[in-house]
């Protein structure tokens, strides 16, 4: 099998006799929790997932930010408003469930400030208007919920636990946004055109969240042996290509790939080459708006400095309530 083939990355622990138990409670499908004995490399591994994961989410929310003062009425301004902070939210869980693997949120904040740590390609580039927010739901959550449903299955307890419910908010981000593309798809003429440039210029990168293709990705075969993730790169962009072609079709927009075909064979869409040099160029921080998203997380961290130490004055003040 798959992933049989692998070789476990060697971290420190690994040769300690509690691995070949370990191991045989990830076969078993069991749950590792957080006080759980774990080979270091599967603790690294789940770190930099789930932190790179939580700064998606929290970087995530700027193109839509972008957007909530400019919303064409008060309804789209009111389910923007909360999608936005939904994100916020989701960012807050992941790092909760980073810090049971003994890591402090303020670390991995640091590492994301100081421009170290990665966060999602896709939120690197800018929304132009209206129709580039229907896109996101209906694109970049469409691909968040396709890679997030199968890890509320995956082997580590509090990370499994925390997708379950951002699973459950991420449905709701992607029927908004496929609601506002079905209405401008069905509305003027210069709606429509709007609806398709959103679509031209999301697709491909959507398709870059997934990660590079399985041959060019040095974490897939682990994770997927220690059950982190339950599918690879490339599976998860295929689900989401079919699920995302009929869905087009029925809004009567065009998918940007010529070589877009239905194989009766596979039963999968065929698709065209990723332009892969344009996603290494995002993910080393060069994108479109790579230098605009940091420094807005750099801004509003100075910003809430006041609501930080506050908020631990009055700790303190609960825990001594005579001083
Ligand atoms: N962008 O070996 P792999 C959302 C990096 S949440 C940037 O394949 P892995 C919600 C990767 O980190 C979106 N970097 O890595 C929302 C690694 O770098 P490293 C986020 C990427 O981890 C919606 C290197 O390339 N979702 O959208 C990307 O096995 C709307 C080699 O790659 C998650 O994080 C990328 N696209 O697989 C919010 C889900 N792809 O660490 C607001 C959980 C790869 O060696 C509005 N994460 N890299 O320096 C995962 O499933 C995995 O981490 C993958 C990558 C699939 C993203």
């Amino acid at each position: 099998m798959y992933a049989q083939m692998v070789t476990p990355e060697k971290n420190g622990n690994e040769s300690l006799p509690e691995l070949a138990d370990f191991e045989a409670r990830i076969d078993a499908g069991d749950t590792i929790e957080a006080r759980d004995w774990m080979p270091d490399g599967y603790r690294k591994t789940l770190i930099r997932q789930i932190s790179q994961h939580a700064h998606s989410e929290i970087v995530g929310q700027l193109p839509e930010a972008n957007w909530i003062t400019r919303a064409p009425t008060l309804r789209r301004k009111a389910i923007l408003l909360a999608k936005v902070q939904d994100e916020a939210g989701h960012g807050l869980y992941l790092y909760g469930a980073a810090e049971t693997l003994g890591v402090s949120r303020q670390e991995l904040i640091n590492d994301l400030l100081a421009g170290k740590a990665k966060y999602s390609s896709i939120f690197n580039y800018p929304t132009l208007n209206w129709a580039d927010i229907g896109a996101i739901g209906w694109l970049v959550d469409g691909a968040a919920i396709m890679n997030q449903i199968p890890l509320c299955r995956c082997s580590y307890g509090p990370y499994a636990r925390a997708m379950i419910r951002i699973c459950k908010e991420e449905s709701f981000h992607q029927r908004q946004g496929f609601e506002i593309m079905t209405v401008m798809a069905q509305g003027t003429s210069a709606q429509r055109s709007m609806a398709q440039d959103a679509l031209n210029r999301w697709w491909w990168p959507s398709l870059m969240m997934f990660g590079p293709p399985d041959s060019q990705s040095p974490h897939t075969a682990q994770s997927v042996r220690w059950k982190i993730k339950l599918l690879t790169n490339d599976q998860i962009r295929q689900r989401f290509i079919d699920q995302t072609v009929p869905q087009a079709d029925y809004l009567g927009l065009t998918i940007p790939d010529p070589a877009l075909k239905w194989n009766q064979e596979t039963g999968h869409y065929d698709f065209g080459e990723i332009d892969w040099t344009e996603f290494y160029n995002v993910i080393k921080g060069h994108g479109p708006c790579n230098n605009q998203r940091l420094r807005a997380r750099r801004q509003a961290h100075a910003d809430g400095a006041w609501v930080r130490e506050a908020a631990m004055a009055y700790a303190q003040k609960r825990l001594s309530p005579s001083k």
